[in-house]
């Protein structure tokens, strides 16, 4: 197996002719994931089933995407599709605006696009290290309100096997206001800090700030069958993210972003709670499959001590 860097500063890509994925142990990930945030596993042979097992080793706790524009491409529906469509992404964090934003990812390549369509990474503890002493100074003592309408389809994906008044319970008992509308649709705020921190204590910018602008200014991508805007974005004291900060924040974040280009089989983990990513765009008429699993891992989860200040 060769192990070299990934990119400059980031990452590292394991590569082998021969050797199966699944002689990888537990502990090795868990340390090459600490140390590098992604790794670029490039195996010959890494079927879909052989990267399902794989994804076992780190974790059992699978968290099901509920957005519609993703497909289910496993029997459990554990595996999915990426957001569908063509459209870059900008740079985000998963699933920062819901208590289950998962700790990892993990991505397979089923087909590589022959032509753009890589999917994009960057460092959130370089991302934080590299904002104006004025934006550091803001993200930290402001918290982020996320507004979430989620149609019944979408909440009892992440919430299965829970009825409306244990959904209500159990985002109250994460801080989170909610209500369901006489439509069964699911209303939720999530308030949290844009700044996390990783295991090594680092600050480290993580949330979904940037990709909320596309959320609500690009409704189509994410929202193929409905017109309701389904996301919202502000302090948490209602007060809008000021332009001036999301304009820094999608500079920079352009300026840090680094390129997986996928190759037939590749597979991808990255630690989703220092890691931000994204996608290039690429042409309608490429053909690009990439499929998607999201775990908690205990081991890689920090609760942002600013939140707990805040109360
Ligand atoms: O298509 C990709 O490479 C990633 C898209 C994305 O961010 C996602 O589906 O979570
Ligand atoms: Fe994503």
């Amino acid at each position: 197996m060769v192990q070299e860097p990934l990119f400059k500063n980031i990452g590292v890509s394991l590569k082998s002719e021969q050797g199966s994925i699944l002689s990888m142990d537990r502990k090795s990930l868990v340390s090459l994931l600490t140390d590098h945030g992604v790794i670029l596993f490039r195996f010959k042979n890494s079927t879909q089933e052989a990267f399902e097992s794989f994804t076992g080793v780190l974790s059992d706790s699978f968290i099901k995407h509920g957005a519609k524009v993703r497909k289910a491409r496993s029997e459990d529906g554990l595996t999915q599709t990426v957001t569908e469509g063509h459209a870059a992404i900008v740079l985000h964090t998963e699933l920062h605006f819901s208590p289950f934003s998962p700790d990892i990812m993990w991505f397979y390549c089923s087909k590589a696009p022959q032509e753009g369509g890589e999917t994009t990474v960057a460092d959130g503890v370089e991302f934080y290290n590299r904002l104006s002493l004025n934006a550091k100074n803001f993200l930290n003592s402001n918290l982020i309100k996320y507004v979430n309408i989620w149609p019944e389809s979408t909440w009892r994906q992440y919430m299965p096997n829970m009825n409306k008044k244990q959904v209500i319970k159990f985002l109250r008992s994460k801080n989170c206001e909610a209500r369901f509308e006489a439509d069964g649709s699911l209303v939720y705020e999530y308030i949290t800090s844009p700044i996390g921190l990783t295991h090594g204590q680092k600050n480290c910018f993580s949330n979904s700030i940037a990709i909320h602008q596309q959320y609500m200014n690009n409704v189509p991508l994410f929202q193929q069958d409905d017109q309701k805007v389904r996301h919202g974005i502000s302090l948490a004291n209602g007060q809008p993210i000021p332009v001036d900060l999301i304009a820094e924040i999608m500079e920079l974040g352009e300026s840090i972003t680094h390129e997986i280009k996928w190759e037939d089989q590749d597979i991808v983990l990255l630690d989703n709670t220092r890691m931000l990513h994204g996608r290039r765009y690429y042409n309608p008429d490429v053909v690009r499959d990439i499929l998607v699993r999201m775990a908690k891992v205990d081991q890689f989860r920090v609760e942002s001590n600013k939140v707990n200040k805040a109360g």
